[in-house]
């Protein structure tokens, strides 16, 4: 944007692009620190509250909600069961979620729930955060104080003055794109899987449901009393158009094992591609990529916007430990850090959907990684030791 004569500049600490997971728990965190932040998001505010995804807020980021003084207002939902239900041709078995730890357990908070509350909790809280902020772009980010400009919703130019820069805005964000080429490296990857995922006013599942059968993969989660989210794998150059609602529920039927699942009316649905991609660093000069801009981890798993807390607890301790202590080695760690935790639920989510693809219809992995994924499964829901790693990978305490 050019810099005209009537830009009206400004001067925050941080300047958070985009009001999502990430950039919402951000700015709550600093908020908490006494540090001013502007949160800038391209989007409206009832689009940003309505947007629905994950559904479960890991033990470890409940937790770090308690730590920080924020769990009343923020996190919304019930405690998890407790089980979690693997179905394999339509026997059940009931991994428990009990990790060991001491301290409140994962929450089933369906992900717009968490995001309307952390928005509501900031702005009452006095925090800045402004909507619909187009053209957004990022400057200076290796200089002694960063820029961020933007155009304001009647058209006005304005322009921040910040020290850092939280680029939160996800994988087709401005932020990562600020970053010149060849700074950072991307490590992606495809599963060549799709997976067909609606939402329903139908009845939840009493546990997190999913299911291995010979018609392909299945999932069955609640996200709320009376609504459920389904996941179907498909082929990857399957379409949503292709999957009329008979098909939908007679495919859940049959895969879940379960002939008399209870139907109701189809409210979303759309059908992505499982891939997952880590770019490193983390950080460039003043500005620090934070959740979805850095990474996305294939949903299996519940992790992608799990890991977006992460980022943003290891961010906040960074800044406010500069700030307030001179100590700038929280900042100098942070995607190494990050980094660390990122490739570790990278490998539990690959480790998980490979697992349960696997498994199920051995036409498409061939019959030796089928074997594979059977025993693995068999290893899982006989082996005490076994299931314990596995909760508390899913706990995020591992
Ligand atoms: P978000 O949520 O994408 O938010 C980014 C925000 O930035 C705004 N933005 C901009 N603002 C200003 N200027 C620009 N130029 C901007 N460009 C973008 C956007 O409008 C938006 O408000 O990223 P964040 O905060 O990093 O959060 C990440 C999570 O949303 C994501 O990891 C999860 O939804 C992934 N995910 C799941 N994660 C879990 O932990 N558990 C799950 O069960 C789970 N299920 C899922 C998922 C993702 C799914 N999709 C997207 C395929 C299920 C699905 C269907």
């Amino acid at each position: 944007m050019a810099q005209g004569a009537t830009e009206l500049r400004e001067s925050t600490t941080v300047v958070v692009i985009g009001a999502g997971p990430a950039g919402l728990t951000v700015a709550n965190l600093l908020r908490r620190r006494g540090i001013d932040c502007v949160v800038l998001e391209r989007r409206a505010r009832a689009h940003v509250e309505q947007r629905q995804r994950a559904g479960i807020v890991e033990t470890r980021a409940v937790r770090m909600f308690h730590e920080w003084g924020l769990a009343d207002q923020v996190l919304g939902g019930v405690p998890l069961s407790g089980f979690l239900e693997i179905r394999i041709a339509g026997e059940s078995h009931l991994l428990s979620q009990d990790d060991g730890s001491e301290g409140p357990p994962a929450r089933l908070c369906p992900q717009q729930v968490l995001v309307q509350n952390l928005l509501s909790t900031y702005v009452a809280d006095g925090g800045d955060l402004r909507f619909e902020a187009a053209d957004v772009s990022l400057h200076d980010l290796t200089g002694d104080r960063a820029t961020v400009r933007y155009r304001d919703p009647s058209g006005a130019a304005r322009a921040i003055d910040c020290a850092f820069v939280a680029g939160c805005d996800g994988d087709h964000g401005v932020s990562r794109a600020s970053i010149p080429d060849g700074v950072l490296t991307a490590y992606p990857f495809d599963h060549g899987i799709a997976w067909l995922t609606v939402l329903a006013d139908a009845p939840p599942s009493v546990h997190p449901l999913m299911a291995v059968s010979p018609h392909g993969f299945a999932a069955h989660f609640a996200r709320g009393p009376r609504a459920s989210r389904f996941y179907l794998q498909c082929p990857p150059d399957d379409h949503s158009d292709a999957w009329p609602d008979d098909r939908v529920w007679s495919q859940l039927r049959a895969r879940l094992g379960d002939p008399a699942l209870v139907s109701g009316p189809i409210t979303e649905r759309e059908l992505f591609q499982l891939r997952s991609i880590v770019h490193d660093p983390m950080d460039h000069g003043r500005l620090f990529l934070v959740g979805d801009a850095a990474h996305i981890v294939s949903p299996m798993g519940g992790k992608g916007m799990n890991l977006a807390l992460y980022d943003a607890e290891v961010f906040a301790h960074a800044v406010s430990d500069f700030l307030h202590h001179n100590d700038d080695t929280g900042l100098r760690s942070y995607s190494p850090r990050c980094l660390r935790r990122v490739w570790n639920d990278q490998e539990f989510s690959h480790w998980l959907t490979q697992t349960l693809h696997d498994a199920g219809d051995h036409t498409l992995a061939g019959p030796f990684r089928h074997g594979l994924a059977r025993a693995r499964l068999d290893r899982l829901t006989t082996s005490p030791t076994a299931a314990r790693a596995f909760a508390e990978l899913m706990a995020g305490l591992a």
